[in-house]
């Protein structure tokens, strides 16, 4: 079993799918360990998203995802990183595969509805960087 990070982000749940976003997960298998809604600063944002500082969607990224509240949660699973990445599909919802929580759920490119970890490496530091050893538990 190995752990990734997925962010439900200001879009979803605003428009109160972060439930059905949830469950879906819960069906495809993930054991959540760490769970928790929360509004990120803009220097919690900026940090986060540091890899892409230079990318001309940048100041709209931070923009956007300090906008409202966001449900964080540390998810368990067999090669949990790869699976949820294709769980919840292509970063463009138009791009999706059919099924996908993006296809389902995301708005556009930039209001995609869930973020996921890229690597284990980076699950690892994105877990840290919302979670406490003690806030991960087992169900
Ligand atoms: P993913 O979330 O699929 O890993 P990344 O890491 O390339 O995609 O991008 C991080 C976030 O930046 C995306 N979830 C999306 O919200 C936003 N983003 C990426 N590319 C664009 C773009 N071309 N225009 C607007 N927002 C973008």
């Amino acid at each position: 079993m190995t752990r990734t990070l997925a962010i439900i982000k200001p879009d979803a749940v605003a428009s109160r799918k972060f439930g059905a976003i949830l469950d879906h997960l819960s069906r495809e298998g993930f054991a959540p360990r760490g769970l928790k809604m929360t509004r990120l600063n803009r220097a919690q944002a900026e940090a986060f998203y540091g890899v892409h500082r230079e990318r001309p969607f940048f100041p709209s990224l931070v923009s956007f995802m300090t906008s409202g509240p966001v449900v964080v949660v540390a998810l368990e699973a067999e090669s949990a990183v790869s699976r949820l990445r294709e769980v919840i599909g292509a970063t463009d919802p138009a791009e999706a595969d059919e099924g996908t929580i993006r296809a389902l759920y995301a708005e556009s490119k930039e209001r995609n509805a869930i973020h996921a970890s890229d690597s284990d490496e980076n699950a690892v530091a994105e877990i840290g960087f919302f979670f406490s050893k003690a806030d991960l538990l087992s169900l």
